[in-house]
């Protein structure tokens, strides 16, 4: 029965990342505007932020849509495909689960935010 399961879950990720991907690109979030220099700003304060996530992820998805949807640059890494990436978020963050967003402070820690909705808080708290 667990492997059932475990097959269903796989198959079904199959089937429903390519209908988020779809929808996603079908109705893409209009993102805010802001005067030049206030986005200029915005982009500056963000430089220190990477997301790490999977393309047909929907809670990566989710976030990335924030991040549209607030006019974010965010440097974005595929931590499924590409390796380099996908070592960095186990070696900093301690496992492998997307998404996840890497804060680094002015004196080069890292913290490593997990949990979509905790992302979104963050990122709306900052830049709404
Ligand atoms: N509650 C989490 C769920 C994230 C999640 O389940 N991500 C999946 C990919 S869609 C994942 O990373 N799975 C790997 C794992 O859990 O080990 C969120 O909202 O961010």
């Amino acid at each position: 029965m667990r492997l059932f399961f475990k097959y269903f879950f796989k198959a079904a990720h199959y089937i429903i990342g390519p209908i988020i991907l779809l929808l996603d690109a079908l109705v893409p979030p209009q993102g805010m505007v802001r005067a030049a220099e206030a986005q200029q700003q915005v982009d500056a304060n963000t430089r220190n932020l990477v997301l790490y996530h999977f393309r047909m992820c929907p809670f990566s998805v989710r976030v990335k849509r924030a991040v549209k949807r607030l006019s974010l640059n965010i440097e974005s890494r595929d931590a499924l495909r590409e390796e380099t990436s996908r070592e960095e978020l186990l070696q900093g963050g301690g496992k492998i689960k997307v998404p996840c967003l890497r804060i680094t402070d002015e004196q080069g820690n890292a913290t490593w935010m997990y949990e979509s909705s905790d992302i979104i808080a963050y990122l709306q708290e900052r830049y709404a």
